[in-house]
């Protein structure tokens, strides 16, 4: 088992990169969405699927996989970009994000988008997806891991914790939740709105590991990875430090860019702090028509 492209700390930065441009670039034209959120996790997101998860884009139900279950919907701007930039469909369908003529909804659906495992959205499902799979898999003697991608937000969802008790009671150590920590949410900081500190101390009450990492540090996301699949007879939690809308100064840690998307003025100055123009990211994501298949698939073509 192993990652198809498996890039470098180097390659990491490079794709996180561009994965910030296609997030703002796409926004324009849907004139509706989410960014900060989005920006936050595109380092822990890029080192997922380009160093850690098992998958072949050609076969998004390939039975071999990882299952990664995006509890934190909203997020699609970064979650479309990695999905288009690993290969499941081509980078231009993200410049029809949130359009009729599009199959990316403002909320991921796994009818419509080829690598979404479930439809989400609402807040607080995705770890108890997550718990049933992780079980699912242990009953069949399954090798995969399983990856919950939550927020820092939905952590205030009653259904979370019995999620996290059912994980730490059957000792799920093919489990590792993932949860962006920005401390910001949709109208404020979390600590202002619903207090979920000490977090760290209520999964271990819950019998969980956990890691705490600097969510923008590729050299500690990916030490925390590796622990977590080293770590066993409990599920890991890797509770990642990050920053609302990371990579973009006027964005930065301000939570009002939580669910709104740039105007093309925002965005000409986004993308010059990200090293393009919209004209130049917006032509490269138009005319990517084919998918960027890995050279190395890691399923059924390897
Ligand atoms: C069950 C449920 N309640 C409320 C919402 C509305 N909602 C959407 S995003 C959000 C904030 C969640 O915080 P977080 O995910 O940490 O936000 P971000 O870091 O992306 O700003 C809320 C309350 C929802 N989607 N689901």
């Amino acid at each position: 088992m192993a990652n198809p492209y498996n890039l470098s700390i180097l390659e990491l930065k490079q794709k996180a990169l561009e994965i910030r441009r296609d997030i703002i670039t796409m926004l324009v034209p849907a004139k509706s969405g989410h960014t900060g959120g989005p920006l936050s996790f595109a380092d822990v997101g890029t080192t997922l699927f380009f160093h850690e998860l098992t998958f072949d884009p050609r076969h998004p139900k390939w039975e071999g996989r990882d299952m990664w279950f995006w509890s934190f919907g909203h997020v699609t701007p970064v979650h479309y970009s990695l999905l288009a930039e690993a290969g499941f469909f081509p980078k231009c369908d993200l410049l029809k994000f949130r359009q009729f003529d599009g199959h990316l909804q403002g909320h991921p659906s796994s009818l419509d988008t080829p690598g979404v495992e479930v439809s989400s959205g609402s807040l607080g499902q995705g770890l108890s997806i997550a718990v049933g799979a992780a079980l699912g898999s242990r009953l069949d003697g399954h090798s995969r891991r399983i990856y919950a991608l939550m927020s820092d937000g939905e952590q205030q969802e009653g259904a979370i914790w019995e999620a996290a008790m059912s994980a730490g009671h059957y000792k799920l150590d093919n489990l590792c939740g993932l949860i962006d920590y920005n401390q910001a949410q949709i109208d404020g900081r979390v600590e202002d709105i619903m207090g979920i500190s000490p977090l760290a101390d209520k999964y271990r009450a819950f019998r969980w590991h956990v890691i705490e990492v600097d969510g923008h540090n590729f050299e500690e996301i990916l030490g925390a990875l590796d622990e977590a699949r080293h770590t066993k007879g409990k599920p890991t939690v890797i509770l990642a430090h990050t920053i609302m809308g990371q990579g973009v100064s006027f964005m930065h840690d301000k939570y009002e860019w939580h669910g709104k998307p740039p105007t093309k003025e925002q965005a000409e100055k986004a993308l010059a702090e990200l090293g393009t123009t919209f004209d130049e990211w917006h032509n490269h994501l138009a005319t990517s028509t084919e998918p960027a298949y890995p050279q190395k698939p890691a399923g059924v073509l390897a």
